[in-house]
């Protein structure tokens, strides 16, 4: 049953995708499904969490362009710190234009995304074209390339039959996408990453829309492979007692749907 395959084993898959593959090594490695997700305003901010919750995560989400005061230097220390505690760095981008354009926004612009974020992400509204266009540029970089199949937030649009489009669009061009957002598994194949955002300790919201389901929800029930946490660690009185138990929930989650 594919449920109960380890991280371990889908990293040695004939067909999995080599950053895929390097995720789920680290995730077993360092016993950590949880990606932060570090919605903060200032690049110091960010870099000290990065540094202090780093040894806990297997991923960290950015959204670059909320910074005020974003450099160059930036990507690069961040870059450094992922090194450093090994985790990979996930740019929060949800590309969702033309190919040509994406590929602009992708390579250039101020932020020069592709440069330092190891994954991004896609809507696929502009239908198989976006990946292309991201393809063109991260694959000869070796990055990889999420897609949105699923939202978190009430009202989501992306569900039914356009998720089962999202997935089409992925197995077309599994080697650039090596897995999806979305709130529960959407494929068999254990090539495929899961990850899934609207995480916190209770179940809720967040009066804008947001809406959050337990680690051992996701994770268990649900199938996914990775949380995403925000604001349940950034608002936490003590950052990095939340960590850690924001991965301890995530890994036992994991190990019990294993059977273990
Ligand atoms: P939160 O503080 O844990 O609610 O933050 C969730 C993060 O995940 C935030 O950066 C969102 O932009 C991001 N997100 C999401 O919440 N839901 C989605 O469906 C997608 C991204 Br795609």
């Amino acid at each position: 049953q594919n449920n109960r395959l380890s991280y371990a084993d889908r990293a040695k898959l004939p067909n999995v995708h080599p950053l895929a593959s390097k995720l789920l090594k680290t995730m077993e490695e360092k016993q950590s499904n949880l990606c932060v997700s570090a919605d903060v305003t200032s690049s110091e901010e960010l870099l000290q969490l990065a540094d202090s919750l780093g040894p806990n995560i297997c991923m960290l989400k950015t959204h670059v362009d909320i910074l005020k005061d974003y450099t160059a230097a930036f990507s690069q220390r961040l870059r450094a710190l992922a090194e450093k505690h090994n985790f990979l760095i996930f740019e929060d981008r949800k590309f969702a234009d033309i190919g040509n354009t994406v590929k602009h926004q992708y390579e250039g612009g101020l932020y020069q995304i592709s440069s330092w974020a190891h994954i991004v992400n896609a809507h696929g509204v502009p239908g198989p074209g976006v990946v292309k266009g991201l393809s063109a540029v991260g694959k000869p970089l070796g990055r990889g390339c999420l897609l949105i199949a699923q939202m978190s937030s009430r009202g989501s649009l992306a569900t039914g039959e356009y998720t089962k489009a999202v997935l089409k669009m992925a197995e077309e061009q599994s080697d650039f996408v090596i897995g999806f957002i979305c709130g529960s598994k959407i494929t068999q194949r254990p090539e495929f990453i899961h990850m899934t955002p609207g995480v916190q300790m209770q179940a809720g919201g967040d009066g804008l829309g947001q809406q959050y389901s337990t680690p051992e929800e996701v994770l268990y029930n649900k199938g996914s492979d990775v949380i995403i946490v925000g604001r349940g660690i950034l608002e936490a009185p003590d950052r990095l007692k939340a960590v850690e138990s924001y991965r301890k929930s995530g890994w036992e989650a994991y190990t019990k749907r294993l059977g273990q």
